[in-house]
Parts: structure tokens; sequence; C-alpha cells
């Protein structure tokens, strides 16, 4: 009686985060270090299909979130510009995969993360800014 009580009050207390009450939330960094170097903390992150990271800018400095390389068939993602300290956007993953992002502003820096889906996979970059990428193209022919 006691146990079955005190697992409905974990299902409840579960379902109350939903959309899916076992979906998880990451937090991932983004770092302007005292050295001048850039950084997103952690720089990979192994996650499950459904889960949601928020990245968050740790001082008042200007980072973004772009995609770079995606699974085949998954979205490109691009957040709005991070200006101040707090800053943060969230993204929901839902196709397993490997995804290559990076910091607009310090690409040339390194700033760049990874995030695994369920399992590893040959991402594939996205397609160039304002272009979205054509379904059925074969993305080993470059033009
Ligand atoms: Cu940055």
């Amino acid at each position: 009686m006691r146990h079955s009580a005190l697992l409905s009050i974990v299902f409840g207390l579960a379902a109350l985060h939903a959309p899916s009450a076992f979906a998880k939330d990451y937090l991932v960094r983004a770092v302007s270090r005292p050295d001048g170097s850039f950084a997103f903390e952690p720089s990979t992150l192994r996650i499950k299909s459904g889960d949601t990271v928020a990245w968050v800018n740790a001082q008042d400095d200007s980072h973004n979130v772009m995609a770079e390389s995606v699974p085949e068939g998954a979205e490109n993602f691009e957040s709005p510009m991070f200006e101040k300290k707090g800053d943060r956007w969230t993204y929901a993953f839902k196709t397993s995969g490997t995804y290559v992002y990076h910091c607009h502003p310090h690409a040339e820096n390194g700033m760049r993360g990874t995030i695994i889906v369920d399992h590893p996979s040959t991402p594939v970059p996205v397609a160039d800014h304002g272009e979205h990428s054509h379904h059925g193209e074969s993305s080993a022919h470059k033009h």
C-alpha cells in the first residue's frame, strides 16, 4: 500500500515534466575563457531522442548555436544570438545520430560542439545559409 502510493507520487512528478515523462533536459554552457578562447561545455554530449538541450550564455558575450552537420533526414537548427549572461535557447532532438554545431561569431576560434543522439552517425553538412536542403539530392555531389 505504502509502496504503490510512493510510486504514484514519483510518476505524478515525472508527468509534470511533460512532454515525455522520460525525456531529459541537458545544459551546455557557452563560455568565453579568461585566456581568450571560447568553448561549449561540455563540448560533446550524449543524449537520447526526445531529450532537450538548453544552451546558456555563461557571461556577457555574443554566442549562438548553428548546426554545421546533422544526421541524414534531420532538421537544420540555428539559435538567436546570445548577447548577455543567462541568455538561453532550447532545442529538442528527435532524430538519432551525430550533430556538429558551432558558434557563428567564434567559428574561426574553434567554438564547436557535438551532440550524439542515441548512437553516432556520419553527419551530413547542412545547406548554405538561406537555402533549404533538397530532399533526394545526393550529398556526395558538390556544386
Ligand atoms: Cu561564441
